[in-house]
């Protein structure tokens, strides 16, 4: 077999040393490649595949990586990743010590800032720039590309706002595809959807009211007309954006068809498309979709009830509400800081508001959270998905800090429940006169009971629950990860009577359980998958403190280090909290006592 374009190309100097006729050979290559190893390896597909001739042109047009390139999210980067040195490392993708689905800067220098939160990439490119002249360096060239859904964000809205008032040399590539992982939403979308390729949006630009020189749409799958712009937009200074129109999933029809399913489909079958099928009957449901299903259920009861996601819908199972109730929930878009203050604003109204975030996305609105609802001690529900250790998306996804990070709010109730019947009966408690906010933090994949659709019943706000009784030493933990410690107890056996607490919540916390605790047990162990520093941990020692408790404390959860990707049993292990792990702990404590 004749050997690929794509086998001789180990860096963006060998796609340049290309003539442009060999550009349309390499993108078919390059597609081939990414649908080869996404197949059996998994990770994100469509995002990818539609931006593959983007990332030839701008790779072949300039002079990367002295000109700095900025992917935003970074999920679309594959192609980026694998014409800059690591095609042969990319079947490692997203693995343990494998490289990383996001651009990262210490992978490669051509990952000049990381990425895996959306719509940084304009401040990010715009900070380059800007130093880039205080430096007295005028010819550099910074590209930030952006998805249409990124750029309705705030974040971005800010970075646009600030660059239309410098000469920073910035080029923002729009890659507007109109989908971000769900259809995108919003009024900029339908603005955007009124240009077609040639035909700027009519009247008023908005990108040139901001002082852009605007060029575009251009179809983006026309490398020819990609190359030119780039080649035009090079020589001109100042901020500037290239409107590019590109379909999500080019290339593989399946891909095409169904975007959403397409965007992190799983292993499929790289001749037909067609994603293998999962037997998932017999398991346990995700925790996503006990909220997602138990919401719709206690709306269909209770129409004061609303929902909130910022742009995942799909994958926080909102879904079922917003097409069961679609005007009662709502996709704002990426924007969650809007999703909390808006949220707000319905509580104010006596709406009973669910606002659905993941816990990583969260922190963008932590003074939402503060000023705008906590402050005002209005009773928003947080449905805080995708807690503790999420797994192959790594170190930018991992919900570790929520913890820590909402401890220390006041008026907050922090729940955290340790299966799906809890996830149900905390939900249904929150609609029972909730007279401030209250958070929710749930892990991302399954749980470990079948029959989850228990009656409604409310559970004590504030009280926690003894799982086994024990003389010799009290595990107490917080959230599923329960279930771990439950395993390690029983693989234990009797060799030590061991309590086990499940406290539910961390704030507040069931001080009358844990009185009892630190006056029965000479040995305590806290265990989270949160962060060790502030977190569950933290707050059961103060209170120990406290009452002056003379025993021996220890404290198990994630270390004060940030935990790259791999698969989620792997991470655990990593971050010394695996069911195994705790057994060894409690064993070692035991013998030496
Ligand atoms: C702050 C934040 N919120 C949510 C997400 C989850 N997320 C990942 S990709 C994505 C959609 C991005 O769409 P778009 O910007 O249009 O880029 P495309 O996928 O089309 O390349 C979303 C919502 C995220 N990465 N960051």
């Amino acid at each position: 077999m004749s050997k690929t374009l794509l086998s001789t190309i180990n860096s963006p100097a060998d796609l340049r040393a290309l003539n442009r006729d060999q550009l349309t050979k390499v993108a078919q290559e390059l597609r081939s490649f990414i649908i080869d190893v996404v197949a059996t390896k998994e990770g994100h597909l469509g995002a990818s595949l539609g931006v593959v001739e983007l990332t030839i042109a701008l790779h072949y047009c300039f002079d990367t990586p002295q000109d700095l390139l900025v992917w935003d999210v970074g999920h679309q980067a594959y192609g980026h990743k694998i014409l800059t040195g690591r095609r042969d490392s990319f079947e490692t993708n997203r693995k343990l010590n494998g490289i990383s689905g996001f651009p990262k800067r210490a992978e490669s220098p051509y990952d000049t800032f990381g990425t895996g939160h959306s719509s940084t990439s304009i401040s990010a490119a715009l900070g380059m720039a800007i130093s880039s002249q205080l430096k007295g360096n005028f010819d550099k060239q910074h590209v930030a590309v952006i998805g249409d859904a990124s750029i309705a964000s705030g974040m971005a809205f800010e970075g646009l706002n600030h660059a239309g008032v410098t000469k920073a040399n910035l080029l923002i590539v729009l890659n507007d595809n109109a989908i971000g992982i769900d259809p995108s939403v919003g009024a900029l979308k339908s603005y955007l959807t009124k240009a077609k390729i040639g035909q700027k949006p009519p009247n008023d630009n908005i990108i040139e009211a901001l002082n852009f020189h605007y060029e575009g749409p251009v179809d983006g799958h026309d490398l020819p007309e990609l190359l030119k712009a780039f080649e035009k937009l090079r020589s001109i200074k100042g901020p500037k954006l290239l409107h590019v129109i590109t379909k999500k999933g080019k290339g593989l029809k399946q891909a095409e068809e169904d975007q959403v399913k397409y965007h992190a489909p799983g292993k499929f079958d790289k001749t037909t498309g067609e994603v293998l099928p999962k037997n998932n009957e017999g398991l346990p449901p995700k925790y996503q979709d006990v909220f997602g299903l138990t919401l719709l259920e206690l709306a269909e009861q209770d129409e004061s009830i609303v929902g909130i996601t910022p742009a995942m819908p799909t994958g926080s199972s909102l879904k079922y509400m917003m097409q069961a109730f679609p005007d009662r929930a709502f996709d704002v878009g990426i924007a969650e800081q809007h999703a909390v203050t808006l949220a707000a604003g319905m509580a104010t109204q006596g709406h009973k508001v669910f606002c659905a975030i993941y816990s990583t996305f969260l922190q963008r609105a932590y003074d939402q959270v503060i000023h705008d609802v906590a402050l005002q001690n209005l009773p928003v529900i947080f449905c805080i998905d995708r807690a503790g250790l999420v797994g192959n998306d790594g170190a930018t996804h991992h919900g570790v800090f929520d913890l820590a990070y909402l401890r220390c709010i006041p008026n907050l109730i922090i729940a955290a429940p340790a299966d799906a019947i809890e996830l149900r009966q905390l939900l249904y408690t929150a609609t029972k006169n909730l007279q401030q906010p209250m958070a929710i933090r749930y892990p991302r994949g399954r749980g470990k009971i079948l029959d989850w659709k228990a009656d409604f019943k409310a559970i004590d706000i504030g009280k926690g629950r003894c799982l086994r009784e024990g003389s010799e030493l009290a595990v107490l933990s917080l959230g599923s990860i329960s279930s771990h410690v439950s395993q390690s107890i029983n693989a234990i056996g009797g060799k030590f009577s061991i309590a086990h607490y499940d406290l539910r919540f961390l704030k507040p916390l069931d001080q009358e359980l844990l009185e009892s605790v630190l006056e029965k047990f000479k040995n305590i162990i806290t265990i989270e998958d949160g962060s060790i520093k502030g977190g569950f941990g933290d707050a059961v020692l103060e209170f120990a403190q406290v009452k002056n408790y003379q025993g021996r404390t220890y404290k198990m959860g994630i270390p004060d280090r940030f935990i790259e990707h791999g698969d989620t049993e792997e991470l655990y292990n990593i971050a010394g909290i695996s069911s195994e792990q705790i057994k060894e702990k409690i064993i070692s404590i035991l013998s030496q006592s």
